[in-house]
C-alpha cells in the first residue's frame, strides 16, 4: 500500500481491500470533519456577533437595521470541486488557506446605509480581521449583481489552541437579496447558459432594484427627520 498523507485530506490511492481502504480514507474523513467543524464554529461566532449587534440596535437605538441573517457551510463536494478547479492540493492546510468561502454568512439589511453601517461596526471589532473587500454595491457586477463582500478571519478557540478561520461575509439590502436569489435560481435552471434576452431583463431588474433602494433610502431619511407622531 502506498503511504497515506496523515497530515491532510489527500493521499487516497486505489487499494481494493476494505481495511486498507479505510486506513487510507480515515485521515481524509477526519481532515474534512475537522475542516467542517472549525468553519461551523466560525459561523456560530459570526452569527452571534451579528445577532448581538442587532439586539443592541433594537434595545439602545430602537431601530432594527437587519432583516435576516443566513449562513451556509460549503458541502464537501463543492469544497473538493473548487479545490480541483484551483489546482489546490487536497490537504487540510492547503484547503483551509485557499478555499476561503467554506463558511459563508449573509446579512440582509433594510437600507443601503444599514449595509455600510453594519459592515463598519462588524469589521471594527478587534477580533475580526478583514482580509479583502469587494464592494459590488459601489461597483455592481456587469450582470447587475450588487452586494458588499468581505473575507474576514475570526479566532475559534479549540482545546488544542486558537484557529484563525476565514468567513465569507455578504452584506446586502432586501431588494438586492431578492434579485440575487431569483438570478441564482434562473442561472441553475438554465445550467449557467441563460438566454441573452433573459440576461438583459435580469440586468434591467437589477437596475430597478437599485432604483428602489435609492428611493426607500430617501424616504427613510425623510421619515427620520420628521418629528415623532403625537
Ligand atoms: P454560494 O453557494 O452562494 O456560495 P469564488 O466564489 O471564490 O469562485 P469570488 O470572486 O471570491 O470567486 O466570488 P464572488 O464573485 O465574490 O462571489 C462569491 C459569492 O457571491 C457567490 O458564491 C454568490 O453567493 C455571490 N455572487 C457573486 N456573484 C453573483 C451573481 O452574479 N449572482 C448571484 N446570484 N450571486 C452572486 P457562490 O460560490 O457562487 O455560491
Amino acid at each position: 500500500m502506498t503511504d497515506v498523507d496523515r497530515t491532510g485530506i489527500g493521499g487516497v490511492t486505489g487499494s481494493t481491500d476494505l481495511t486498507e481502504r479505510w486506513a487510507e480514507l480515515a485521515p481524509v474523513v477526519s481532515g474534512f470533519t475537522r475542516l467542517s467543524m472549525i468553519h461551523k464554529f466560525a459561523i456560530d461566532e459570526v452569527t452571534t456577533k451579528i445577532n448581538i449587534l442587532r439586539e443592541e440596535f433594537i434595545h439602545l437605538h430602537d431601530y432594527n437595521p437587519i432583516e435576516h441573517v443566513n449562513a451556509r457551510l460549503k458541502t464537501a463536494e463543492s469544497v473538493f470541486a473548487k479545490a480541483r478547479r484551483r489546482n489546490c492540493p487536497l490537504t487540510f492546510d492547503a484547503i483551509r488557506e485557499n478555499i476561503r468561502d467554506i463558511a459563508g454568512v449573509r446579512v440582509t439589511c433594510s437600507f443601503v446605509s444599514d449595509v455600510y453601517a453594519m459592515f463598519d461596526v462588524f469589521t471594527a471589532q478587534s477580533d475580526v480581521t478583514v482580509i479583502d473587500v469587494d464592494d459590488y454595491m459601489a461597483t455592481p457586477k456587469p450582470n447587475g449583481y450588487q452586494s458588499l463582500h468581505a473575507t474576514v478571519q475570526v479566532p475559534v478557540f479549540m482545546s488544542t489552541g486558537v484557529e484563525s478561520v476565514f468567513v465569507e461575509m455578504q452584506f446586502r439590502t432586501v431588494a438586492m437579496d431578492f434579485w440575487a436569489s431569483l438570478e441564482h435560481k434562473i442561472y441553475y435552471k438554465y445550467d449557467r447558459d441563460v438566454p441573452a434576452s433573459l440576461l438583459e431583463e435580469l440586468k434591467d431588474a437589477a437596475d430597478t432594484a437599485a432604483a428602489l433602494d435609492q428611493r426607500m433610502q430617501r424616504l427613510h431619511r425623510e421619515v427620520a427627520s420628521l418629528p415623532p407622531p403625537r
